[in-house]
């Protein structure tokens, strides 16, 4: 299977789905892989959100390249004068810095309640991001004091549920999904490579074996000395890591499936480095 599956009939349930709770909402937090800024990215989001307050959080950013996440960040600010942070769930120290970039972005909606004369009421927020980006690691970060649950709102589906962050802030409990969208066969592969795809619907060893040449494209010194790979080589490929790392099959031949399951592993636990696969365009 050498290319990555998806399936579009399930684009179409999820944006309304995400549709109907943005509605709800004063401000979205959106949740990007800080692996990859860009390919975690749903390039027709901005139209579904519309002109809701919108904070980008680089999520996973212990397993990313520290030096590309400051250039992303600058990148994001810089072209799309994004508001975005950047974190790990393990982190929780910054709980308070983006509780607050949230309240000061919903500001503006509940000054504009009171206005109107009507009361003013906690802001509302909820996570979105693509599966596996750490939606539920984030909601349990932001919620870890406050266990509340306010309940269904006036007027709001019954299903759903609010937790009371503070008393400025109700967060949505369940997140939103945005479903990807894998046209691109480049940023569906790093798609695969984050975790961020189901594992049916690729083949280990193609994902691997693309995922060393974007490795050796950008971090071919960290690879050869992980890999032990000799410095003279100018590409790796699972073939030599099976050799380097001993995994063999019958005849002494290299078992590639599990290099693959290996090369997987060990990026997607940072044990290689902490690398970024996307580009900060120019
Ligand atoms: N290293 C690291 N791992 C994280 C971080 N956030 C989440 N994870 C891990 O990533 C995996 C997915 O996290 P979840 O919080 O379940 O992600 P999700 O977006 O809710 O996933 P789905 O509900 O499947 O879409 C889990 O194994 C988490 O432990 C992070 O900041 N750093
Ligand atoms: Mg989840």
């Amino acid at each position: 299977m050498n290319n990555i599956n998806w399936f579009p009939g399930h684009i179409a349930k999820a944006i309304n789905e995400l549709k109907t709770k943005l509605s709800l909402v004063d401000v979205v937090v959106e949740l990007k892989d800080a692996r990859i800024p860009l390919s975690s990215s749903y390039l027709e989001l901005d139209k579904i959100i519309g002109s809701k307050p919108h904070l980008i959080v680089l999520n996973k950013a212990d397993l990313a390249d520290n030096f590309m996440v400051k250039k992303f960040i600058e990148y994001f600010k810089n072209t799309f004068n994004a508001n975005i942070l950047t974190t790990s769930s393990h982190n929780h120290s910054d709980v308070k810095t983006i509780v607050d970039a949230i309240l000061k972005l919903a500001k503006p909606q509940i000054e504009k309640l009171v206005s109107r004369g009507l009361n003013p009421r906690p802001a509302r927020v909820m996570i979105i991001g693509m599966p596996n980006v750490g939606k539920s690691s984030f909601i349990n970060k932001l919620v870890k004091k406050a266990k509340t649950k306010t309940g269904a709102k006036a007027g709001v589906t019954r299903q759903l549920s609010w937790i009371r962050i503070n008393p400025k802030l109700d967060l949505l409990d369940t997140p939103g999904i945005i479903p990807i969208k894998l046209e691109n066969q480049l940023s569906a592969i790093k798609l695969a490579s984050v975790n961020g795809v189901s594992e049916n619907a690729y083949s280990h060893e193609f994902v691997a074996s693309e995922l060393l040449k974007i490795l050796y494209d950008k971090y071919p010194n960290e690879l050869k000395s992980f890999y032990n790979i000799d410095d003279d080589n100018l590409s790796i490929d699972l073939q030599m890591i099976a050799k380097s790392r001993n995994l063999l099959i019958k005849n002494a031949n290299p078992n590639i499936e599990r290099a693959a399951f290996m090369v997987l592993n060990d990026f997607r636990n940072a044990k290689i480095g902490k690398f970024t696969l996307d580009d900060v365009p120019e």
